[in-house]
């Protein structure tokens, strides 16, 4: 997206060959935890960052939750990114606009204590610490395919739960269509949000229509490579949405909130033309600006710059191409 910038360019300097030595190693150990996981506990190690990483924090009762998460199938067969590359290769622009703004700027935001507003067309409706939204939720681990709109992706092992299990104990109304999600608003621990630059109009918004919402594949995340989320990736509560463009994914959650009409999404307002509310991931539907056949995976390869096929959905169509069935995927971009 980003007006700005040209997509597609990463500086090698930002993905280092210690970057790509240190992935190659982990995913030597991903093997073996997979193959524990077919042994006859089937218990197997949650995916950790590469040797040496520096870990965020987060409560200790969140630390301990996370922990505990136990493993799934989703994604055993991809090789996650380096800790050090989903972590310092983000989009967050309340922290600012390039790729390494959020991890260099967002360590000082506060996450403890959070609250989450529950509102709209719903029975159960309030504020809620953190700690009673996690309330009786099982984590899992489930290693998932990132497709950001600029037509680059990463592999990343999160932690969290299904947001259908969250989405039932708030009592959604028949009239409830549409989910709306708002990201924390504090300018003065967010430098984008007191930037000149930016076109966002703050809060950061996004939504998603109600079997979207619930679908078994869409997860609220708390976590990654087995530890809480670092502040640049949403920390404490962010969504992930495999099957949409990366923007979908909306980050560091105040605000949930049941709608009868389709809500405002952030890029929608800022360029409705280039950025869509349903926000699938298509190779046939090309950005105004450029092409979404193909996308560079990252960490790029030592040699050659790891281009791949896009996939239909993000390569999730088997589970949720039926919720678009009748629909046409170049008009509902
Ligand atoms: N609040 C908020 N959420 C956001 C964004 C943002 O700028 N602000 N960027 C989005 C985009 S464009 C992408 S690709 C993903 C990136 O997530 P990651 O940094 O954890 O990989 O976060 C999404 N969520
Ligand atoms: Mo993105």
């Amino acid at each position: 997206m980003k007006r700005f910038r040209t997509p597609n360019k990463i500086a090698p300097s930002e993905i280092t060959p210690k970057d790509i030595y240190l992935n190659r190693r982990h995913f030597m150990q991903g093997g073996a935890a997979l193959a524990a996981g077919l042994s006859a506990t089937g218990a197997h190690a949650l995916v950790q960052p590469e040797g040496g990483s520096a870990t965020p924090s987060g409560p200790d009762w969140l630390e301990r939750k996370v922990a505990a998460a136990s493993t799934t199938a989703y994604g055993q067969s991809e090789k996650p990114a380096p800790y050090s590359a989903a972590s310092t290769y983000n989009n967050f622009y309340e922290f600012g606009m390039s790729k390494s703004d959020p991890s260099r700027h967002a360590g000082d935001f506060t996450t403890d204590p959070w609250n989450v507003t529950i509102g709209g067309e719903c029975e159960v409706k309030g504020t809620f610490a953190l700690e009673d939204i996690l309330k009786g939720v099982n984590l899992e681990e489930r290693i998932y395919r990132l497709r950001c709109v600029e037509a680059w992706s990463m592999v990343i092992p999160w932690i969290g739960f299904s947001l259908s299990e969250l989405i039932a104990r708030f009592k959604p109304l028949s009239s409830a269509k549409y989910v709306e999600f708002i990201t924390a608003e504090r300018p003065k621990e967010m430098p984008g949000q007191r930037s000149v630059f930016s076109t966002i109009r703050w809060p950061y918004r996004e939504g998603l229509r109600m079997d979207e919402a619930t679908h078994p594949l869409t997860l609220m995340a708390v976590g990654m490579y087995g530890d809480v989320l670092p502040n640049q990736n949403g920390a404490p509560l962010r969504l992930v949405v495999p099957w949409k463009y990366g923007f979908k994914s909306i980050k560091s959650i105040v605000a949930i909130n049941f709608t009868e009409t389709m809500p405002e999404t952030s890029w929608n307002q800022i360029a409705p033309h280039e950025y869509g509310f349903y926000a699938n991931v298509n190779p046939d539907v090309d950005h105004p600006r450029w092409s979404q056949a193909s996308e560079r995976r990252l960490p790029g390869a030592l040699f050659g710059s790891n281009r791949i096929d896009t996939q239909m959905f993000n390569g999730y169509a088997e589970e949720v191409a039926s919720l678009y069935s009748g629909m046409d995927l170049r008009k509902w971009y």
